[in-house]
Parts: C-alpha cells; sequence; structure tokens
C-alpha cells in the first residue's frame, strides 16, 4: 500500500514487517492510516509524540491453549486470544468472536478497529477484542459450556470489570456469555460487571441484545436525512447474515418504514418480495439455532438461493452488510451501484473491502462505515457498565433513547470531522479522524505509558 505522507509510509511499512501474512490486520490498519493523512499535517504535535507507531501495536496480545472434552469423552484443543489493544481512554472493551476463521490477524483488525469505534461513542472505554477457533455450529450445549469454562479459566486472569470487559460478537450469544459469566465468578468468588451483554436476571441491559442492529438503523437513518433529506419510508433493504445484528437491524429498518426482502447465512440466502416476515426468523434462528434456508421451506412465495454472494445482486436502496469481514467486494458493489443503491452501512465489522468502499464513494453512494455505523453495540455495552456500576438497571425505553442519541451524535461527529478536514460527505476519513483525536489527545496527555 502507497501513502503521500513519508512518515505513515513508514509506519506502514513497519506494521507490515512486524506484521506478515496479518492481511485483515494489515488492512484495517492501511485505511486507517490513509485518513490520517490530513491530520498527519495538521497536528505535528501527535506526530512528535509518537502517537501513531504506538497506536498500531497492540499493548498487550495473550494466545493460548483451550482444550475440552466433547460428549464423546474425547480431549480437544482450540487455540484461544485476547488483545488488548489500547486503554488510553478505558478499559479495553470489545467482543470475542467464536469462528474457525479466527486467528491472530482476525483479532487484531477486529481490536484495532474497536480503538476508534469505542471512542465514537463518547464513553470511557479502550479497544480490545478476543474469541477463539472454536466452531460452535453443530455443538451440543454441554460442549458448548464446556468449551466456555476452559477459555473462561485462562481468560479470567487478564480481565475484570475496571481492566478489560468482554463481550459477543459472532458465534457468542446469550449462552456463551452466561457460561463464560458463571465460570469466572465461580473463579474469583466476585460478582462484577466482567462481561456485558449478560442475561436479564444477573445484571444485563434491556436493549442489548437489539442495540447493535437498532443503532445501525438510527446512524442510517440519520445520514439519509442530513446528507439527502431522505429517510428508510417506502426503500427497499437487503441485510446480509442472519445473526444478531441482521436480526435485529431487520425489525427496525421494517419499523422505520422500510422493506426488507433479503437475509442471509453462510451457506445461501432468502428473498422474499412481501418483505421478511421476522417472527419466522427469530423462530428459526434463536429458537431452533436453524439454517436460513428453513425460511423458504415455512413461507410460501419466498426463495432460497444457494451461495451467500449472490445476495447483492438484489435490486435495493439500502445495503446493509451483517454477517461478516470481505463478504462485499468491488463486483457486489458493482452490482448494488447499478441496481441504483442510495446507501450502504455496515452492520458487521469491515464488511466491505476496499475496493468496494472506494466504489461506493465515487458513485456518490452514501456509505456508513462499521466503526461509525454499527458503534450501538458496544455504546449500550457501555450503558451495562453503568447499570452495573451503579447497580441499577434502566428501562428498555431509557436505553433505546440514550442509544439512538449516542448514533445521531456519531453521525454528525464523523460528518463534521469529515468537513473540517476536506473531505465533506465521506464517513469513512470522517469516522477515522474523529476517533482517532480523542484517542490521540488522551496517549499525549499521559506521556510514554504505552
Ligand atoms: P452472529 O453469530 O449472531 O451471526 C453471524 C451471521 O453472519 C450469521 O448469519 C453467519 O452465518 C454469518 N457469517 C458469519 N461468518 C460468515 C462467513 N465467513 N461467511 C458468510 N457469513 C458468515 O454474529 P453477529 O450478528 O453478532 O455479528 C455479525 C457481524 O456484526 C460481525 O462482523 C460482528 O463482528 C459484527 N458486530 C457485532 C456486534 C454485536 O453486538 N454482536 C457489534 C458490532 C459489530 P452462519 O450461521 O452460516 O455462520
Ligand atoms: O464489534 C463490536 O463492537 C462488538 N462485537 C460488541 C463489543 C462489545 O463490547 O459490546
Amino acid at each position: 500500500m502507497t501513502f503521500k505522507n513519508e512518515y505513515l509510509q513508514k509506519v506502514y511499512n513497519d506494521v507490515e514487517a512486524r506484521n506478515p501474512g496479518e492481511k485483515e490486520f494489515l488492512q484495517a490498519v492501511g485505511e486507517v492510516l490513509e485518513s490520517l493523512e490530513p491530520v498527519v499535517e495538521k497536528r505535528p504535535d501527535l506526530v512528535e509524540a509518537g502517537i501513531i507507531d504506538r497506536i498500531v501495536e497492540p499493548e498487550r496480545q495473550i494466545i493460548f491453549r483451550v482444550p475440552w472434552v466433547d460428549d464423546s469423552g474425547k480431549v480437544r484443543v482450540n487455540r484461544g486470544f485476547r488483545v488488548q489493544f489500547n486503554s488510553a481512554i478505558g478499559p479495553y472493551k470489545g467482543g470475542l468472536r467464536l469462528h474457525p476463521s479466527v486467528n491472530a490477524s482476525v483479532i487484531k483488525f477486529l481490536g484495532f478497529e474497536q480503538i476508534f469505534k469505542n471512542s465514537l461513542t463518547g464513553l470511557p472505554m479502550g479497544g480490545g477484542k478476543g474469541g477463539s477457533d472454536f466452531d460452535p455450529k453443530g455443538k451440543s450445549d454441554a460442549e458448548v459450556m464446556r468449551f466456555c469454562q476452559s477459555f473462561m479459566t485462562e481468560l479470567s486472569k487478564h480481565i475484570g470489570a475496571d481492566t478489560d470487559v468482554p463481550a459477543g460478537d459472532i458465534g457468542v450469544g446469550a449462552r456463551e456469555i452466561g457460561f463464560m459469566f458463571g465460570q469466572y465468578k465461580r473463579l474469583r468468588n466476585e460478582f462484577t460487571g466482567v462481561l456485558t451483554g449478560k442475561g436479564l436476571s444477573y445484571g444485563g441491559s434491556l436493549a442489548r441484545k437489539e442495540a447493535t442492529g437498532f443503532g445501525l438503523c438510527y446512524f442510517t437513518e440519520e445520514m439519509l436525512k442530513c446528507m439527502k433529506n431522505d429517510s428508510f419510508a417506502g426503500k427497499t433493504v437487503v441485510i446480509s447474515g442472519s445473526g444478531n445484528v441482521a436480526i435485529y437491524a431487520c425489525k427496525k429498518a421494517t419499523e422505520l418504514g422500510g422493506k426488507v426482502v433479503a437475509l442471509s447465512d453462510s451457506n445461501g440466502y432468502i428473498y422474499d418480495a412481501n418483505g421478511i416476515n421476522l417472527d419466522v426468523v427469530k423462530q428459526i434462528k434463536e429458537v431452533e439455532r436453524g439454517r436460513i434456508k428453513e425460511y423458504a421451506e415455512r413461507v410460501p412465495g419466498s426463495v432460497y438461493t444457494e451461495g451467500c454472494r449472490g445476495i447483492w445482486t438484489i435490486k435495493c436502496d439500502i445495503a446493509l452488510p451483517c454477517a461478516t469481514q470481505n463478504e462485499l467486494d468491488g463486483a457486489a458493489a458493482d452490482a448494488l451501484i447499478a441496481n441504483g443503491v442510495i446507501a450502504v452501512a455496515e452492520g458487521a465489522n469491515m464488511p466491505s473491502t476496499p475496493d468496494a468502499v472506494a466504489k461506493f464513494l465515487a458513485a456518490g453512494v452514501m456509505f456508513g462505515p462499521a466503526k461509525a455505523a454499527n458503534a450501538g453495540g458496544v455504546a449500550t455495552s457501555g450503558l451495562e457498565m453503568s447499570q452495573n456500576s451503579e447497580r441499577l438497571s434502566w428501562t428498555f425505553e431509557e436505553v433505546d433513547s440514550k442509544l439512538h442519541g449516542i448514533m445521531v451524535n456519531i453521525f454528525h461527529n464523523a460528518y463534521n470531522a469529515s468537513k473540517e478536514y476536506g473531505f465533506e460527505g465521506n464517513l469513512v476519513v470522517g469516522a477515522n479522524i474523529a476517533g482517532f483525536l480523542k484517542v490521540a489527545d488522551a496517549m499525549k496527555w499521559q506521556g510514554v505509558a504505552y
């Protein structure tokens, strides 16, 4: 990757040399460094303090063995990760991902992104991420429990309510958080808000489950309103994935007057011209842990197609990628643009390839990057931490209205930064700069502490 600025080029080259072959991590760092070109010119004090050299290196990385016993009595071994990337503005905070594709590069890209996302929420949270290459699919509840207990046995040595507060991500929902919380409490003999996304009966927050998807739609609605005086009303929407983020994005997009016509999983996608029946999806995904294909077997008039990438060829006004990194490439962007898409907002982390992002921006498609658009999940985790600290629970309406306010603010902060630094309307640049500056200033004032 090449940069106009010599200093940024050197930082990038060093990251490349130090993290060979870590393509997702290099992709995430490359995008942020590119956005920082105008900052480097305006803020020589930050260059002087070595902020950018430091921010690309995790403060701490923990990699550990996770042994567990399957239902047949066989010993299995997975690899666990926790990357504590940056604690300048608060305790490390970020999800845990359980998916066979998890490796150091994936966790580092997610942890790096989390620094700027958490900063954008305005809440005091540093950046971190963790997970394992364990695949929860096809495992019994007892196997998932044994894995989670073993994983937490090591992780518990490194986290804490004021140190590092993990949460869910791909493959980690209420079931896994419950098993991990129980194990942490047993090991430490303390009941603290060490994880977020907890069940409502033991310290969880109302609206955390809905938060990422709802927040994504609040952000998108504000983007549509402010940039094109438009809204979700009457729009056709395509959402990839059918997990936590996709389901609640579907719910809110529909409530705001949009018609969601497609959802997917890693095997394929469903198309329902009448608008997705979310009760059916929730029964399949949340209750039965089944596959999205089953939707077409249950809802007359809907169609299932094998292969997840074809979803981007469906004509829509708004596209919300909510599955995984690099799921939307240049060819998919071309198809969406040819079909007249007006807005794309990322519910997943880094779902659009750099090529796809460049195409959206060049075509004048409104583009909400992940760090800004999906920050509602971690923001509401921050609200869960606040409730745990004051040992009180807020109502759904209270949390939801705070979430709404946070997402509206994030849009405006990103938009204003894009304008101030000469890239009006480019929310990639705006979100990266706004997220970066707060952390950079905190690092500068704390001296060379990390
Ligand atoms: P879930 O595990 O609930 O759902 C993940 C969905 O994405 C499933 O439909 C899954 O399909 C699909 N998916 C996962 N991996 C792949 C892949 N390699 N190729 C195609 N599809 C895939 O996770 P979430 O909904 O929580 O997370 C989705 C995205 O949102 C992730 O990028 C996550 O990092 C991001 N995110 C999540 C937040 C949260 O609060 N949960 C907050 C902010 C961002 P299948 O069942 O076939 O695997
Ligand atoms: O990517 C993300 O922001 C998350 N998976 C949520 C993290 C959190 O701590 O709630």
